[in-house]
């Protein structure tokens, strides 16, 4: 039996008590945060027992991981011979990082433990002042992988399949591997791509860091905010567990972003695979 307990520093932050006030209060936060800058972060919000386990199993599994490195432009989308060789559906940039894929994880998994939590779901859910439901998502690859990154790896400017992602960093880098973002650089039905471009090529206006420590809990809008994972310098593993949420659960990553993110796609993808709903590319 699962205790939410035992992995959430629940005496600091009752996510479990609706309607307490602390809970209240909490919620309230986060939601400022998440007005004012796209995304928020909860200090020490999984307990260091639980990242020690975490931890132990991302351990355990890095031989299992997917190595990608290879060029992709930020949607994860095929080049598109239509638009200019400068245009961001054009500009390929270097990824080296690697994934423990979703299906690895076993039913015990802390991870899995933590995701399919229905408490932590509507806790999300409720930070992001929605009125529309937020579910845990079907990709069997991308739902909660953790991200594995080493020495000099990279994870260029991109967009996210999903639309929102918690991230928990389980082992932080020596140095870099920050996490940087553009909070709504696109929204349904405007690619912007002009302000993309901008920032490929550079640009800092609007760019956000956020230098996690491990046991934070981080929120952002993946498919909204452009983000990317600054080079690793030095030798330690960066491991970050990745539990993402989405509108439409039945749902996948297209077949062509899941082969370059997770190694390949399954029957699932190739079955799903669709116009988005919000009209962005993927
Ligand atoms: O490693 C991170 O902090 C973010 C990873 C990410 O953006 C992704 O997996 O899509
Ligand atoms: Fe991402």
């Amino acid at each position: 039996m699962f205790d939410l307990d035992s992995v959430v520093d629940l005496d600091t932050y009752p996510i479990h008590r609706a309607g307490s006030p602390a809970r209240a209060e909490l919620v309230a936060e986060a939601r400022q945060q998440m007005k004012a800058f796209g995304c928020f972060r909860i200090s020490n919000f999984i307990r260091p027992e639980a990242i020690e386990t975490m931890l132990a199993e991302a351990t355990r599994l890095h031989p299992q991981t997917f190595w990608a490195e290879q060029e992709h432009n930020p949607y994860a989308s095929a080049p598109d011979v239509s638009v200019p060789s400068n245009h961001p559906r054009n500009f390929m940039q270097r990824r080296m990082s690697g994934f423990i894929n979703s299906d690895l994880l076993s039913q015990q998994s802390l991870l899995n433990q933590i995701y399919n939590s229905n408490v932590v779901t509507h806790f999300v859910w409720e930070t992001l002042s929605t009125d529309r439901p937020v579910y845990q998502w079907a990709d069997p690859l991308g739902r909660n992988p953790y991200g594995v990154m080493e020495t000099d790896h990279y994870f260029p400017w991109h967009f996210d399949g999903n639309e929102f992602t918690v991230s928990i960093l389980v082992q932080k880098a020596e140095s870099g591997g920050v996490f940087e973002y553009v909070p709504d650089i696109r929204t349904p039905g405007h690619e912007n791509y002009e302000r993309v471009q901008q920032i490929l090529e550079g640009g800092r206006e609007g760019v956000r860091e956020l230098d996690l420590l491990p046991g934070d809990l981080q929120l952002f809008k993946g498919r909204f905010s452009m983000h990317r994972v600054t080079r690793i310098v030095g030798p330690t593993t960066r491991y970050i567990a990745l539990p993402t949420y989405v509108y439409d659960p039945w749902r996948m990553n297209s077949p062509h972003h899941s082969i370059q993110y997770y190694g390949r796609a399954t029957d699932a993808h190739h079955q799903r695979a669709m116009v988005m709903s919000d009209g962005l590319l993927d």
